[in-house]
């Protein structure tokens, strides 16, 4: 069994202006697609051929670099595509939005702390906002980890993750990540978000 790239769940300039079209057409076809190509190079002929992406993450500490990188930029990848959608952004509402008030303050102050989050995360890597114990966290990644991999620093159930790697905004942003990060908000998906939560709470 090989891994495949699955089409974006909307078009290429669906995001526009806030992620714009050359940027989702090479981060898709080109960047996530390598990943879904190398994952498959690497586990072909290994004992780990066949392994779902689920059980691949699970024991990414020790199945080596390409398959830890590659299997973790499928499954990121996968995860962000489906985190966003066009006339999205808005606010989180109902059980959701009760627990990102409890847990943060409030809807902007969990904002604030998604994106420091995101700035702070030096080089490439994820902004996450997990669900951790029941209760909702925000933590960061390098490179193509994530918080379900057994090597992460903090482990829990992503229901949220913002790509920050240079490749996701340089286009549009250049070096302003902060941009990037302020404009994310209009195309997140928080219909899907709150199945995430429900699903993991
Ligand atoms: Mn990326």
């Amino acid at each position: 069994m090989s891994f495949t790239l699955a089409p974006l769940p909307y078009a290429h300039e669906a995001l526009e202006p806030h992620i714009d079209t050359l940027t989702m057409q090479i981060h898709h076809g080109k960047h996530h697609q390598a990943y879904v190509d190398n994952l498959n190079k690497a586990l072909s002929g290994t004992p780990n051929e066949g392994k779902t992406l689920a059980e691949i993450v699970a024991i990414a500490g020790s199945i080596g670099a390409p398959v830890r990188n590659n299997g973790g930029g499928h499954w990121n990848h996968t995860f962000f595509w489906e985190s966003l959608a066009p006339n999205a952004g808005g606010t989180a509402s109902g059980k959701l939005g009760d627990a990102i008030t409890a847990a943060f303050g409030s809807f902007d102050a969990f904002k604030e702390k998604m994106a420091a989050a995101g700035m702070t995360r030096f080089g490439s890597g994820w902004a996450w906002l997990i669900v951790k114990d029941g209760k909702l966290e925000i933590c960061s990644t390098p490179n193509q980890d994530n918080p379900l991999m057994d090597i992460a620093e903090v482990k829990g159930t992503p229901i949220l993750g913002v790509d920050v790697w240079e490749h996701a905004y340089y286009l549009k942003y250049q070096n302003r990540r902060a941009d990037y990060l302020a404009a994310f908000w209009n195309v997140v998906n928080w219909t899907k978000v709150t199945e995430r939560f429900e699903a993991a709470h």
